[in-house]
This record gives C-alpha cells, structure tokens and sequence, in this order.
C-alpha cells in the first residue's frame, strides 16, 4: 500500500510537471490475452516528461472470462521509457482501478443516490478491481507524436479468479492539438 501511494505521489507530481509542457498526445490500444481470454481496450493522454519519460492515463475497459464480474471500466495511470528513436523498443508500468455494474431501474432504490429512483438508465456497483501492468514492447514514429506500438503486458489483479495473464496488442498514437 506504501508503495502505491509513493507512486501516485509520483505520477501526480510527474503530471504537473508534464502540463507545464502542454505537448501531449492522444493514443488508442486494445490487446488480448488467450488463457484465459481477455480483452483491453484504451483510449487516452500521453505527456512527454523528458529525455523518453512519459506518463500514460487512460480510460479502460477490461474483461475476462474468468473474473467474477465479466467486464470492468475503470482509469489506468502508467510510466513509460522509450529512447527517442524511429524504431524504439519501450518499457512501462501502471496501475489500473475499475468498476462493473448492473442495470438497476426497476428495484425501487436509488442506487447512485442521484435523488432519483429508477430512472432510465440507472446502474448499481457489483465489483471493483485494481491491477499492476507492466509492460513491453517496440514503436515505430512516423512523426514526433504519432506512433503504431506493438506491446505485451502482463496484468496482475485483484481479482480471485484469473487474476494473472498475459495479453498482445497494438496501439496507435496521434497528435491533440
Ligand atoms: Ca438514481
Ligand atoms: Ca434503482
């Protein structure tokens, strides 16, 4: 628990820092992972540090087959290093925390205390999940903030089934402004 918060601490202080340069990028990834089956699929903001540094958040969707509750949506907060090459090989971790949830408009409870009860479209918790995700893999830049990457991560869950596995995937990186 140390250790998360001393890298939340980090990447907060790191993100600061990152805004000051305002040279983010926008990417989108999915990748899947054969035993058991399972599926990630990302999109968000990428912020050069320095000297290859950059820190990673993005909303995810995450889904097993063998995890309690099927698929989960949540934010994922990483680091990743890459020499500044055309071809790069890159290294990275982050921590992932999510939620699932079920439609509840028809129990007569205002399940997210909204001041409505059962309105259209209302949903209740049933899990919450967190992960560490290291990573690896190569990019290829066809600019200074696009990219395509071939990746492999490995997720580690708190989930009580399924809760360690390998995925592949791609992602592809394209300048915001
Ligand atoms: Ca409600
Ligand atoms: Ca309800």
């Amino acid at each position: 628990m140390y250790r998360l918060s001393l890298v939340t601490m980090m990447l907060i202080s790191g993100f600061e820092t990152a805004r000051a340069e305002d040279r983010s990028t926008g990417f989108f990834g999915g990748e899947i992972g054969r035993d058991p089956l399972a599926i990630a699929l990302s999109v968000g903001l990428m912020m050069p540090v320095e000297d290859g540094w950059s820190l990673r958040a993005a909303g995810q969707l995450l889904a097993s087959e063998r995890f309690t509750e099927t698929v989960f949506t949540g934010f994922e907060f990483g680091l990743r290093y890459a020499p500044p090459t055309l071809v790069a090989p890159f290294v990275g971790v982050s921590v992932f925390g999510g939620c699932s949830s079920e439609p509840a408009a028809d129990d007569g409870i205002d399940n997210d205390w909204d001041g409505w009860v059962d309105e259209f479209g209302e949903t209740r918790l049933t899990g919450l999940i967190a992960a560490m995700i290291p990573e690896a893999g190569v990019q290829v830049r066809f600019s200074e903030s696009s990219f395509l990457a071939l990746k492999a991560r490995q997720f580690f869950t708190t989930e009580t089934s399924g809760e360690s596995f390998w995925t592949a995937g791609v992602e592809f990186s394209f300048k915001i402004h």
